[in-house]
């Protein structure tokens, strides 16, 4: 077994070996080599004696054969850990240390597994496993941390009830379920629900809680907390009430009562995540949870609800149905994002939540499925899991859902669900009990629709319309384009949801869903006196790119009157990027359609000002570079980055005179409120603020800078300011005052990235990465500047490759200390085929650089050869 073992993770020195030819890749695992755990475990009793050095951790685990296992090798994971004592049922035994793990020989019947082992929290920066941030303890277990804990079976099919017993003089001790016992020095949890490892959460520090309580639907009594450092304290109480609503709205609309007493929420500072689920325990990133109205600006706050909310319905969708594999990871993912989007949108209102979360999809998921790192949402292999968790797994998954929620209906959709949780409680699932479930819940057949977990890329659809005699022919032709390993594709089943308009902007057809799942077929409808004008993927009903031939007066018109408000954003979105298109390609000026109608809908109040913001602000460079990629042109990032800055300019001088108008129509007079009504206002008054600020010299801005009593609009007006090469004194002030603030900081640091001229980003970034404030083993800190430099494309793609030189140092130097956050970042450079060829060398030459790097990290190694194959 030790020889085997030793094949499936070989050596590191094997594949670290540099090669002339191609980069090594580490060794995959498939997908279709699944087979189940020998043996499962029955119950775990966990002691951790802390201390940062020197933690012991002695386990004791119920172990029995599988019946249904194909073979009776015993394996316990185990990494970074020194293994001071085993014994199997009492008595002393000696395991084999292979690399990964151990083995060692075991009854065929029930036994009792126990080792002690110690560790050292304090060394581990990689934040995986058991750490330390702030001089408290904390732990990260998905998916693999568990294993640098204790030996165990560290896979999510395995599920155990734990106990778990806290040994330190620390004044809080938490871990998951519920509290058993509190004495002097230590503390016993109980978690009653059987649990994956990933699942396992301890934290150990000196916190304070922000206090609440919950009554489920049942009747039952559940105590709240959100803890924090005591600096910390006046910034719990909106997660509070975050994980309240999030608690009645799963019970409301999914009928999913909450398990335990207590739930706990613990907010850390160094975390490589966002937030993590673990069962009653749920450990967040600072940046996700803390918000006031002083140092969170309205969209932290509507993220610190949406990952609070998402967190909190894993409990059903993660935990109490989990993933028989990692493979599967979508299964919990995709359905838990889709289910924090339908909350928020039912709280905040759903066109501005989609337009939102498809401006991610564009951004993020569609730039990875064109490039490569192109994967299925459920992947069939991998070297490293912790670099699938990525915008398909999470929000193409979510669409996936989302389609199946159309394609059935709510109604049918609540049926499966409810099917789901009966069926799978307590279970380790798969994509197919999930399809499954479906199939039995509508009796409809998903063979196809499954295509949509198999197939990774962008499905582009075209529309080709004609009408004669009262009579429109929609003929609708898909194509997915090739993929990492995938050069041919089959057709989807993807649902259009459309509307028609007259000519006068009326509905004369109210939304229905096309079902189009053959490469070409056409859809015809009758009875018009006129050609009528199509809304096509209303609501953006399927993840695809659409390739219509209107015209620009149709899309002003729809833009104007649609009754499917995502499709008016859509519409806007569209005029702008034909304009920044015949601007960067033909130095056209910008079309006047365009400008006349942002006026017009700029000055239309019965547009709510959340919408009218979004419609005004243009498509992101990446937006203009995918576009420009997709019709075959090679993208110049100095020419997108001045057709934006130019049609930025236009806009201003067009929109001149009513702009001070609307800004004054935009100011707040109540107290601050994160609610929908007043954050609209303030978004529509950074985005007026911002073109004012091009005509006024920073004028309007740094009024509203020194008036500003709220995070949003401090940061609105420092960016107006920053963005017109101003605010120097401004920034300045804001780092004195906001010193003691991390993450108020960390906005400072990616604010100068995102804004600085492309000419001087790097000299910012040198200037900022020497600062004593640049702590960048701190993973929100690194990212803060790391990660934000694809957010000034100009910038990152200097044609003198200087910046790609810049981010590679960084990356490599973080890959030693923490791979999981560094080979995340190591993705901003998945596009360098789409570039110029020397743009493409520079670029290539930096990812070569970093995987012959001594030492690079497992996650990082597969990254770039995948970038590289
Ligand atoms: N399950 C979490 C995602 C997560 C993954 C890894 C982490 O640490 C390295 C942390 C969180 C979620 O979906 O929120
Ligand atoms: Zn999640």
């Amino acid at each position: 077994l030790a020889a085997k073992l030793a094949a499936f993770r070989p050596d590191k020195e094997a594949w670290m070996q540099p090669t002339h030819a191609t980069i090594p890749q580490p060794q995959k695992i498939y997908l279709a080599d699944y087979t189940p755990p020998a043996y499962l475990v029955r119950h775990v009793e966990l002691t951790f004696r802390l201390a940062p050095k020197a933690t012991r951790v002695i386990a004791r685990i119920q172990f029995a054969p599988n019946p249904a296992a194909h073979s009776r090798d015993f394996f316990l994971h185990g990494e970074k850990l020194k293994l001071i004592r085993a014994s199997i049922d009492g008595t002393p035994v000696q395991p084999v240390l292979v690399d990964g793990g151990l083995t060692a020989s075991v009854p065929d019947a029930p036994f009792v597994w126990e080792s002690e082992v110690e560790i050292a929290p304090i060394e581990n920066t990689a934040l995986d496993g058991l750490y330390m941030s702030n001089g408290m303890y904390c732990t990260q277990c998905e998916p693999e941390g568990f294993r640098r804990i204790t030996y165990y079976p560290d896979r999510p099919d395995v599920m155990a009830p734990f106990d778990v017993r806290i040994e330190s003089d620390l004044p809080i001790l938490l871990s998951n379920g519920n509290p058993v016992e509190r004495g002097a020095g230590y503390a016993v949890w109980h978690d009653p629900w059987p649990k994956p490892s990933y699942l396992f959460a301890l934290v150990a520090g000196d916190l304070v809680a922000e206090r609440g309580a919950f009554t489920t639907m049942s009747g039952k009594d559940v105590s709240l907390a959100v803890w924090t450092r005591a600096a910390d304290a006046d910034k719990a109480s909106f997660a509070l009430g975050a994980l309240q609503r999030s608690m009645l709205w799963d019970e409301q609309a999914y009928g999913r009562e909450y398990d335990l007493d207590v739930f706990n929420i613990v907010a850390v500072s160094d975390f490589n995540s966002g937030a993590m689920e673990n069962k009653g325990l749920n450990i967040f990133n600072t940046a996700a949870v803390l918000a006031s109205p002083a140092t969170a600006t309205d969209m932290d706050f509507q993220r610190v609800e949406g990952v609070i909310a998402h967190e909190y319905f894993h409990n059903w969708t993660g935990n109490r149905i989990t993933c028989r594999d990692w493979f599967q990871l979508s299964l919990k993912e995709g359905l838990t994002v889709f289910r924090d989007q339908q909350f928020t949108g039912d709280l905040h209102g759903h066109a501005v939540k989609r337009i939102r979360d498809v401006i991610k999809l564009h951004t993020r998921q569609f730039r990875e499925d064109g490039g490569p790192l192109a994967h299925n949402v459920r992947p069939e292999s991998f070297v490293e899991i912790s670099n699938f968790y990525t915008g398909t797994i999470y929000e193409k998954g979510a669409e996936v859902i989302r389609m199946l929620h159309r394609l059935v209906g709510p109604v049918a959709y609540g049926e499966a669900l409810d099917l789901y949780f009966d069926r799978l409680d307590g279970q380790a699932a798969t994509i197919e009990d999930w399809l499954q479930v479906f199939q039995d819940a509508t009796g409809r057949d998903l063979t196809q629709f499954k295509r949509w977990y198999q197939q990774a890329g962008t499905p582009q659809v075209s529309v080709v319309k004609e009408y004669a005699d009262g009579i429109l022919k929609l003929t609708l032709r898909q194509h997915t384009p090739p993929t990492p390993g995938q050069p041919d594709k089959l057709p989807l089943v993807i649902p259009v949801a459309i509307g028609l308009l007259d000519s006068e902007g009326r509905e004369i057809l109210a939304t229905q869903v096309l079902e189009f799942n053959q490469p070409e077929q056409c859809f015809t409808f009758s009875g018009f006196d006129d050609a009528p004008i199509a809304s096509l993927l209303r609501g953006f009903s399927a993840p695809v790119i659409l390739r219509q031939e209107n015209t620009s007066e149709e899309l002003a018109l729809l833009l104007a009157h649609d009754t499917d408000s995502f499709n008016r954003w859509d519409a806007g979105q569209q005029l702008a990027r034909r304009t920044l298109a015949a601007m960067v390609i033909d130095n056209a000026p910008p079309s006047s359609t365009y400008l006349n109608a942002m006026q017009a809908m700029l000055m239309n109040e019965a547009l709510y000002p959340a919408l009218r913001a979004l419609i005004l602000s243009l498509p992101s460079e990446e937006d203009t570079a995918q576009n420009l990629a997709l019709a075959g042109q090679i993208p110049d990032p100095d020419a997108i980055h001045a057709a934006h800055e130019a049609l930025k300019n236009h806009l201003a001088e067009h929109l001149e005179a009513v702009l001070p108008g609307v800004y004054a129509a935009m100011q707040v007079d109540a107290p601050y409120s994160p609610e929908a009504d007043q954050a609209g206002k303030r978004a529509l008054a950074n985005a007026t603020l911002a073109l004012i600020s091009r005509t006024d010299h920073g004028q309007a801005a740094e009024a509203q800078y020194a008036k500003a009593d709220n995070m949003t609009l401090t940061l609105g007006a420092l960016a107006s300011l920053l963005s017109i090469g101003r605010g120097n004194s401004q920034l300045a002030a804001f780092a004195t005052h906001w010193a003691d603030d991390k993450l108020v900081i960390d906005k400072w640091f990616a604010l100068q990235v995102t804004e600085a001229a492309p000419r001087r980003l790097l000299n910012m970034l040198n200037r900022l990465t020497a600062l004593d404030t640049f702590d960048w083993q701190n993973p929100n800190r690194f990212r803060s500047v790391l990660a934000t430099i694809s957010a000034n494309p100009a910038g990152f793609h200097q044609a003198d490759g200087s910046v790609y030189r810049f981010v590679a140092d960084w990356l490599i130097r973080l890959d030693s200390v923490n791979p999981w956050t560094a080979s995340r970042i190591s993705a901003a450079f998945d596009g360098w085929r789409r570039y110029d060829t020397g743009r493409q060398a520079l670029m290539r030459a930096q990812i070569e650089r970093i995987a012959k790097a001594p030492g690079i990290s497992r996650e990082m190694s597969e990254m770039v050869g995948r970038m590289l194959a």
